[in-house]
């Protein structure tokens, strides 16, 4: 585990067991925000750490003195004093028992005073003899969800790629929407927000006939489990399905959805609040507060608080509540889409941020066909992207070091370089570009030699292996591609693979500024197993003006379909279409290729 992701674990568990052993609740809080903060960090905030500088860490937003000096005990001792304090008092059991979907501080710490539950086990055994049930708030229903969770975390656990997640959500919708007296369906939650990885799918509907509506929902093919059937929430567990065990999913994996019905009058407002993020949330309500208002699920309300009934049970009638649009405007709020409502500084927007969209992609620049690993000719992925309505296509396939990916030794490139340049003579109404996808070796020198990448129309630099460097040789060999004149895009930048493979943690500050300098576009590989450059990253990227590449890296030909993710993840970080080099029109995109030859 790098040593960034383990700091944002370490402060996380330490909110996590100063609530468990009834901690300072404004402590709990500023443990859960430094974690977040260290998570989102692009430095190489390991190297900061070491160097045992505390100014130079309180200089990054959202770090005191306190994480401050936590940080370098980290990084130099390999712990922190306060945490082995805090883990000698709670039983690691108890922390486990935490992980169960819907158990929180609160009812674990419960359980554990009064129960002695300290492990999964004891857990099991209270639920068993049903003493569970003598603790307060637990009824039968509560302590069936738990169950139904245990068995839930002990079968599967972990989050869901947002590729496979939205295959399932779309499933859902459709049925629903095909349902009588439906009158609207949308996905909310984590999948409406383009998170590349999701916890459970959130689904809105607003029926006539919420009978017929919970029917479908909980009889559907492919449902497992149902772990509700309320008036306004249904919960389910349904498979992945088949159709994606090509990648490496256990295809009896299972994914909770939550279903809720909800007012069509009050549409906006339940969008807005199943949408998240929570800390998106709850600024938004804090904001209303301040204003006088009332914000929840059922709408914007004029309250001044003294009442604490909810508004809309006094029959109050909201201010704006039908659309999003209108509760933003109301709280005097420019609109906010909803990849950006992650709590990262969208609160202190002034105006609108028109951020890139589906339709603006006009080129893809990382696609492979069977001259290498892939499963399309030249002409079947060309018609695709000139059905696409896009300008341009790069055909980019494997350099030779990547051997299993059938990469292409340098006579072969030059045989393929010559058949993509007759192609695009042949093929009418879109321009097909010679490239390559060069592997950018461990010590961060190119797979073929400086004559070769100055023939090719397109140069995509990418690391496949060695993806296990520290992050100080990481930034060094990224940094020496970046520098490489013949170099136009660098792939897929860290190598992760999201919930699989951790990838390469360069300083990605120093990578951003060097791509700057030497004109050199950063990928985000649409690819829902990639999304690399990851949100943070391009947020970054973004804010210090460097230029970024949104491409599908095409294999086969339903990837171009990968696009979405990849515009998502584009929002997540702001990024506006005139920085994404793939919406620019040809004679620019072609002029800048050029610029590099
Ligand atoms: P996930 O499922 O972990 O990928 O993330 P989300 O964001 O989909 O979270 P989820 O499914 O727990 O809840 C969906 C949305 O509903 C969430 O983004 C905001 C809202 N929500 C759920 N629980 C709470 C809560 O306890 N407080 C607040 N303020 N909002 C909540
Ligand atoms: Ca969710
Ligand atoms: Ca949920
Ligand atoms: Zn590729």
């Amino acid at each position: 585990m790098s040593f960034q992701k383990h700091a944002a674990a370490t402060f996380n568990t330490m909110s996590q067991m100063l609530e468990l052993t009834g901690g300072d609740l404004f402590r709990v809080a500023a443990h859960a925000k430094a974690s977040r903060i260290i998570k989102d960090l692009t430095i190489d905030i390991e190297a900061l750490a070491k160097a045992g500088d505390p100014k130079a860490l309180v200089a990054i937003d959202g770090i005191g003195k306190g994480t401050a000096g936590k940080l370098i005990e980290l990084a130099q001792t390999g712990t922190i004093a306060e945490y082995e304090e805090l883990a000698a008092k709670v039983p690691a059991g108890v922390m486990e028992v935490l992980g169960v979907q819907g158990l929180g501080p609160k009812t674990v710490k419960l359980m554990w005073d009064e129960k002695g539950v300290e492990s999964i086990d004891d857990l099991k055994k209270i639920i068993e003899d049903g003493s569970i049930l003598e603790l307060p708030r637990m009824g039968a229903k509560t302590v069936e969800n738990i169950k139904d969770s245990i068995a839930f975390l002990e079968s599967s656990g972990g989050r869901l790629q947002i590729g496979i997640a939205q295959q399932v959500a779309n499933r859902f919708v459709s049925l629903l929407e095909d349902t009588s007296g439906t009158i609207r369906v949308a996905f909310a939650g984590s999948l409406r927000r383009g998170k590349e990885s999701i916890g459970d799918v959130d689904i809105l509907i607003a029926t006539n006939d919420p009978d017929a509506a919970r029917e479908a929902f909980t009889a559907s093919e492919g449902v497992m489990q149902v772990l509700a059937k309320g008036d306004t929430k249904c919960s389910i567990r349904s498979a992945i399905g088949d159709s994606m065990s090509r990648w490496g999913k256990d295809e009896n994996a299972a994914v909770q959805i939550d279903l809720r019905i909800v007012d069509q009058q009050c549409w906006g407002a339940a969008l807005l609040y199943f949408t998240g993020s929570k800390e998106h949330g709850v600024r938004l309500r804090e904001r209303a507060i301040k204003m006088g208002m009332t914000l929840n699920e059922y709408g914007l309300f004029v309250d001044d608080g003294s009442d604490p009934s909810p508004p809309q049970s006094r029959g109050l009638d909201p201010m704006a509540c039908e659309t999003e649009a209108a509760i933003y405007l109301a709280l005097n709020l420019p609109y906010i889409d909803p990849p950006m409502r992650e709590d990262r500084g969208e609160m202190e927007l002034r105006d609108h941020v028109h951020v890139i969209e589906l339709s603006d992609i006009k080129a893809e620049l990382h696609s492979h066909t069977v001259a290498s690993d892939g499963k399309m000719t030249i002409e079947e992925s060309a018609a695709i992207a000139k059905a696409r309505g896009f300008h341009t296509l790069a055909v980019t396939d494997h350099s030779q070091s990547s051997a299993v990916a059938g990469g292409l030794k340098p006579d072969r490139l030059r045989e393929h370089i010559k058949a993509i340049r007759e192609a695009n003579e042949r093929i009418e109404g879109i321009t097909v570009l010679a490239g390559s996808e060069v592997d950018i070796l461990v010590d961060g020198s190119l797979d073929y030699d400086d004559d070769l990448l100055h023939e090719l129309s397109v140069v995509v630099a990418s690391p496949h292996a060695g993806l296990r460097a520290k992050p100080k040789q990481a930034t060094k060999r990224l940094l020496k591609a970046i520098a490489h004149p013949s170099v136009h895009i660098i792939g897929h930048p860290t190598g992760r693979l999201i919930e699989r493979r951790e990838g390469l943690s360069p300083d990605m500050n120093e990578i951003i500024a060097a791509a700057i300098e030497h004109n050199v576009a950063l990928e985000i590989n649409s690819h829902w197993m990639r999304l690399d450059l990851r949100d943070t990253h391009v947020r970054a990227a973004v804010e210090a003006g460097a230029l970024i590449s949104i491409n599908c890296d095409d294999h086969h030909p339903s990837d171009y379909d990968n696009i979405r993710f990849g515009v998502l993840t584009g929002q997540r970080g702001w990024l506006t279409a005139e920085q994404c080099i793939n919406t620019w029109d040809a004679d620019r995109l072609h002029g800048w290729l050029k610029s590099k030859r």
